[in-house]
C-alpha cells in the first residue's frame, strides 16, 4: 500500500530534503505552500511533477498554518498516513521583530493541525512528527543536552516552538496520537536560507572572493554550535515515525564549533588564510595568505569580515551541543557527514553562483546582489 504523508514547509530546506527522501520511498508527497507574490518553490522544482499527470506522486496545496480551515480542509482531502511540521517562521533574531506572528504560526499553528487531526476523527491513523528544536534548552542547564535537559527558551520563536513541543506530548497523552517530537540542533546544507550564520558565511565569502560584495558583516561570532547536515537529519524524521510507541529524541552530532571556526572553514576552502584581530565589536577577519585561483579579487590585507551589532540578539544562545545517544541506541541513526564536509559542499556550491555572478557582471549583465542577513 502506498503511503501518504503531509509536510508543511515543503518549500523550506527541510521540508525539499524531506519530500525527496519519502518519494524515493515511494510515498505519495503533499506539501502545503504559501502563497507567495513570485514563485517559492526553487527548493523543491526538480521534484516537481505536472498536476494533469494521473501519475503524480508530488502534489502541492496552497495553504497556512495561520488558517484552521485551509488546514483542516487540506488534511480532510489528503487523509495522510504522516504529518511532519515543519513550517515555521524558523528565524530566532526574526522571532524578536514579530514575535506575535511566531507565536500563531509556530505555536498555535502546531494546535492547528493537531486539533484537525482529532476533529477529523483520524487520530488512530495519521502520525504527526513536530520540528522541535535545540533552541528550547537556551540558557543550557546542562552539558550536553538530552531529551531530559530542562528548557530556558531565549526568544520568541523558542517560546513559541516550546507550547508546540508540549502540545505535541499533550495530544500523545490525552488522546493517544503517535505524534513526537524531534527535538534537532542546528542543520545545514547548499539549501539553507541565505539569512542563517553559515549560509550568511559560505555565500558572503564566496560573494566577495569574486568581488561582488566587500566585506561580511556579523554579529556574535564567539556563539557556539552543535552543526549537522540536513540530509542527515530529515532521514530521521521519518524513522521517529517508524517506531512502535511514539517518543522524543535529540537529534545531534555531539560536536561543537564556534561561528567563528566556520568563518576559517569557509575561507580555507576559497584558499585565504585568515587572522581575526581587535576585540567585541572592533574585531575584523584580515587575509595573511592567499592559496589556488578561487578568490581572484582579493588580495593580501583585505579585510573580509566586521562585526554590525545590529545583527546581535536581545538575548543570545551562546552555545549548543547535544547528545544524540537515545538516537543511536533507539534508530540505529548516526549522522553521516560532518560539520567541515558540509562547509566544503555549500562552500562549492555558493562559489558556482558567484563565479556565474561574476561571469555575467563581467559581459554587463550585472545581477543584484543581495547583502542584507
Ligand atoms: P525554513 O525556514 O527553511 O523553512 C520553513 C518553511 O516553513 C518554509 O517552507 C516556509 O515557507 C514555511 N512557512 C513559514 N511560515 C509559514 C506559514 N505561516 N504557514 C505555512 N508555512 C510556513 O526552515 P528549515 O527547513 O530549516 O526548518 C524546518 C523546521 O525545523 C522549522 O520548523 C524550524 O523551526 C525547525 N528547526 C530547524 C532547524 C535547523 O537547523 N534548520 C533546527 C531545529 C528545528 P516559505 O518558503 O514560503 O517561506
Ligand atoms: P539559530 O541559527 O539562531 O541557532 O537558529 P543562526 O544560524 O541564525 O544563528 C546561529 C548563531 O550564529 C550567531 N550569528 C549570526 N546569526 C545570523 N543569522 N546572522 C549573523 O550575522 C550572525 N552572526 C552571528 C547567532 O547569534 C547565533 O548564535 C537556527 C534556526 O534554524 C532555528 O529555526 C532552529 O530551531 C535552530 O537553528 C536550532
Amino acid at each position: 500500500m502506498t503511503k501518504t504523508a503531509l509536510i508543511t514547509g515543503i518549500t523550506g530546506q527541510d521540508g525539499s530534503y524531506l519530500a525527496e527522501f519519502l518519494l524515493e520511498k515511494g510515498y505519495e508527497v503533499h506539501g502545503i505552500k504559501r502563497r507567495a507574490s513570485s514563485f517559492n518553490t526553487q527548493r523543491i522544482d526538480h521534484i516537481y511533477e505536472d498536476p494533469h499527470s494521473n501519475h503524480a506522486h508530488l502534489k502541492l496545496h496552497y495553504g497556512d498554518l495561520s488558517d484552521t480551515s485551509n488546514l483542516t480542509r487540506i488534511l480532510s482531502e489528503v487523509q495522510p498516513d504522516e504529518v511532519y511540521n515543519l513550517g515555521a517562521q524558523s528565524h530566532v533574531a526574526v522571532s524578536f521583530e514579530a514575535p506575535e506572528y511566531t507565536a500563531d504560526v509556530d505555536a498555535l499553528g502546531t494546535l492547528r493541525l493537531l486539533e484537525a487531526i482529532r476533529f477529523l476523527g483520524l487520530e488512530r491513523k495519521t502520525r504527526f512528527y513536530q520540528a522541535s528544536t535545540s533552541e528550547l534548552y537556551g540558557l543550557v542547564q546542562e552539558v550536553p543536552q538530552t531529551e531530559t535537559t530542562p528548557f530556558h527558551p531565549r526568544s520568541p520563536y523558542a517560546v513559541a516552538k516550546m507550547y508546540a513541543y508540549w502540545i505535541t506530548v499533550n495530544y500523545r497523552e490525552a488522546y493517544g496520537m503517535y505524534a513526537c517530537n524531534g527535538i534537532l540542533f542546528n542543520h545545514e546544507s547548499p539549501r539553507r536560507g541565505e539569512t542563517f550564520v553559515t549560509r550568511k558565511i559560505t555565500r558572503g565569502l564566496a560573494n566577495i572572493s569574486q568581488g561582488l560584495e566587500p566585506c561580511l558583516y556579523m554579529g556574535n561570532i564567539d556563539s557556539l554550535r552543535d552543526w549537522g547536515h540536513a540530509r542527515d537529519y530529515v532521514r530521521m524524521q521519518w524513522m521517529m515515525l517508524q517506531q512502535e510507541t511514539a517518543e522524543d529524541f535529540v537529534i545531534a552530532t555531539g560536536k561543537q564549533y564556534s561561528v567563528r571556526e566556520f568563518i576559517t572553514w569557509t575561507a580555507a576552502e576559497l584558499g585565504l588564510t585568515l587572522d581575526f584581530s581587535g576585540e567585541g565589536v572592533h574585531e575584523t577577519a584580515t587575509i595573511t595568505a592567499i592559496t589556488g585561483d578561487r578568490a581572484p579579487a582579493l588580495k593580501v590585507g583585505d579585510v573580509v569580515m566586521r562585526i554590525d551589532p545590529r545583527y546581535f540578539r536581545p538575548a543570545e544562545v551562546e552555545t549548543l551541543l547535544g547528545d544524540p545517544a537515545k538516537a543511536k541506541r533507539v534508530l540505529g541513526w548516526t549522522p553521516e557527514i560532518t560539520a567541515q564536509d558540509m562547509c566544503a559542499e555549500m562552500v562549492a556550491e555558493d562559489l558556482k553562483t558567484a563565479r556565474r555572478h561574476a561571469l555575467l557582471k563581467a559581459h554587463g549583465l550585472d545581477l543584484p546582489v543581495s547583502l542584507e542577513g
